[in-house]
Formats: structure tokens, C-alpha cells, sequence
């Protein structure tokens, strides 16, 4: 057996945290002869439903489980973590703006940045996943400079891009595991770019006759489909996501897979300096990261990525603003 790493899900009392917590505590993140220490933070407000959540922890008897940290103390809850799911942030409330909803998130994950920096493993993995994901995530890693580099920080485009897998897989009569190749590109909202374009069936390239709009507003729009049915945001497969993602990054890649990291100004015309959804590949010793380069891209896909580049440049500059 490995020496435990600790683990940190902030918003733990919440929907995704719920779901979370069982596939970290279970091994299926960073393994099954990996023990963890789990850190949840929560707020002040959440302490009697985040209790609950630590007593159902223990009676689940997780064999890899060797202790709990819940908190909502940030600094007790960032102590040496090796590995961080930010899952927690302000919902959007009825008659909110998107620049409110924008500074609100701002203040936490800025605030969340520094208690990296001051507090956390140097070489901690942090996953975003509260919206927007992606300049949240930015957020973060500018108040975590220099202590910890901005290649650390990721978002979380995974759950788009098994709803597209899925879909994708549907659609030709095929199992998802026969689906590989499929990319979001760009921010997680409803720009991003679900591209199947390149992709694979049964290791072969699909065939592809032109950008289907229905099935790319199907993946921009699931969130709110989902929500409408369930009258809650997804939650089980967000959380499945959030679990692929820190997995792939942590154990490394045999497929390409999605992820919000940091775009140089060099690949695909993204814009420099946000934090853009590429397809990646990770190498299993360093579990770094690499863009896959020269995807094919036509016209119609290049103007998509140029859409969501500008929001995401829109949000930046939002987002730097309500920092100050
Ligand atoms: P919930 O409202 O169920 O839970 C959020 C939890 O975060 C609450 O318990 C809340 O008290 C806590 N929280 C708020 N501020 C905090 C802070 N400063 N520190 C620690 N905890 C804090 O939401 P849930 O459904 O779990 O969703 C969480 C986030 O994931 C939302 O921002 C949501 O928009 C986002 N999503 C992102 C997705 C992605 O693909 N990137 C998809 C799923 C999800 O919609």
C-alpha cells in the first residue's frame, strides 16, 4: 500500500459532492491500493448537512478511507492536498446577472487561490468544476501564482464530452467504448464546441458528411434539459465526469480527452492566457498534460472555437475587473 494523499471536494454538502465522495473514497480516482485522506469544505451555513455526509462516510467502511477533514475553515481544509475538486461555488439565482454571478465566484475562487498557495502541496492537481468553470479556474490559478503554476489548474469540460461521446455513439448503433476522439473545445457553457468531426468509431474514422447543428445544440443545451426533468442540475454524471477527469490526469491517457487548460496563443487560434477546453493526452509518469496537435479543423469549426475563444476572453476581462 501507497502512503495516503489527501484529497479536498469543497461544495461536499452539495448535490455533486454527494455522488463525488464515493468514487474517491472507493479507489476509482487514484486507485484501488491508494489510501486517502478526504478533505471536505463546505460553508458555514452547510456544517449540519456536511456532518451528515462525514457520518454516512463512515458507515459506508471504505477499506481505503484513513481519515476525514470537514471543515469550513479554508485554510484546515487546503492543508497539503494533493489533490483539489473544486466543486463548490455561487449559483446563478433568478434575476442575477451573469457579471454578479461572475464577481460572487470571483471573490471565492480568488480567495480559494491564496489558500492553495499558503497552504496546499506545491505540486497539487486542481480540477474545477463550479461555474463558470473555466474562469473560475483562471481565477484561481492568478491568486496561486508563483507558488503554483497555472498548468495545475484545469476545468472541467468531461461531462460534455461523454454526453457527446454517448450521443455520438448512439447515433451510429455503436457502444461508447468503441467511441474515441470525440473533443469539446472552448468554454463550458453554451458556446462551447461538442466537434466529432475527427472522430472514431471502432478505431476507424467515423464517417462525416458536415457539422450536425442538432446534435451539437443537443450537448450545448443537456445541462438545461437535464434540469428540466429533474428539476435539479446534473449531478450523478457530473460527478462521473469530475471522476474520469482527475483519473485520466492522475493515472494518464491511452484516448485524447477534454480539458480546460491553459491555451498558450499557439494552438488552434485560441486566445492567450484563458483557460480553453483542447483535446489533451497526459503521460502517466509525470501526469502532465499535452495538447494533441494537428487536429484538422474546417472553416465552420474554426469560426465555433473563435465564438467561444471571445467569450472567454469577455469573461476574463469580467472576471479581472470584480478582482479588483
Ligand atoms: P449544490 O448547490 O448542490 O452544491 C454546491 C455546494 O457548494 C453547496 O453545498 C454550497 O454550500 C457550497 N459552496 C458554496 N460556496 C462555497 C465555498 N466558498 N466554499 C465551499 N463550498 C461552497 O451544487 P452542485 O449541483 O453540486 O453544483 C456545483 C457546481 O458545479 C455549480 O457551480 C454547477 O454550476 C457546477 N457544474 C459544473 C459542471 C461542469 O461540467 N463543469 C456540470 C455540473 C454542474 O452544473
Amino acid at each position: 500500500m501507497s502512503s495516503p494523499i489527501r484529497v479536498l471536494i469543497t461544495g461536499a454538502a452539495g448535490q455533486i459532492g454527494y455522488s463525488l465522495i464515493p468514487l474517491v473514497a472507493s479507489g476509482q480516482v487514484f486507485g484501488a491500493d491508494q489510501p486517502v485522506i478526504i478533505h471536505l469544505l463546505d460553508i458555514e451555513f452547510m456544517a449540519g448537512v456536511l456532518n451528515g455526509v462525514v457520518m454516512e462516510i463512515n458507515d459506508c467502511a471504505y477499506p481505503l478511507v484513513k481519515s476525514i477533514v470537514a471543515t469550513t475553515n479554508e485554510a484546515e481544509g487546503f492543508k497539503d492536498i494533493d489533490a483539489a475538486f473544486l466543486v463548490g461555488s455561487m449559483p446563478r439565482r433568478e434575476g442575477m446577472e451573469r457579471k454578479d454571478l461572475l464577481a460572487a465566484n470571483v471573490k471565492i475562487f480568488k480567495s480559494q487561490g491564496k489558500a492553495l498557495a499558503d497552504h496546499s502541496n506545491p505540486n497539487v492537481k486542481v480540477l474545477v468544476v463550479g461555474n463558470p468553470a473555466n474562469t473560475n479556474a483562471l481565477i484561481a490559478a492568478k491568486y496561486a501564482a508563483p507558488k503554483i503554476p497555472i498548468t495545475s489548474f484545469t476545468a472541467m469540460t468531461r461531462l460534455d464530452q461523454n454526453r457527446a461521446a454517448n450521443q455520438f455513439a448512439a447515433k451510429h448503433g455503436a457502444a461508447v467504448k468503441e467511441v474515441s476522439r470525440v473533443i469539446i473545445w472552448g468554454n463550458h457553457s453554451s458556446t462551447q464546441f461538442p466537434d466529432v468531426s475527427n472522430a472514431l468509431l471502432r478505431g476507424e474514422k467515423a464517417p462525416f458528411d458536415g457539422h450536425d447543428d442538432a446534435f451539437i445544440q443537443l450537448i450545448q443545451k443537456r445541462g438545461a434539459a437535464v434540469i428540466a426533468a429533474r428539476k435539479l442540475s446534473s449531478a450523478m454524471s457530473a460527478a462521473k465526469a469530475a471522476a474520469d477527469h482527475m483519473h485520466d490526469w492522475w493515472n494518464g491517457t491511452t484516448e485524447w480527452v477534454s480539458m480546460g487548460v491553459v491555451s498558450d496563443g499557439n494552438k488552434y487560434n485560441a486566445p492567450e492566457g484563458v483557460i480553453f477546453s483542447f483535446p489533451v493526452t497526459i503521460d502517466s509518469k509525470t501526469k502532465e498534460w499535452k495538447i494533441v496537435d494537428d487536429v484538422p479543423l474546417d472553416d465552420v469549426a474554426k469560426q465555433r472555437l473563435k465564438l467561444t475563444g471571445d467569450e472567454l476572453l469577455e469573461e476574463r476581462t469580467e472576471a479581472l475587473a470584480a478582482t479588483n
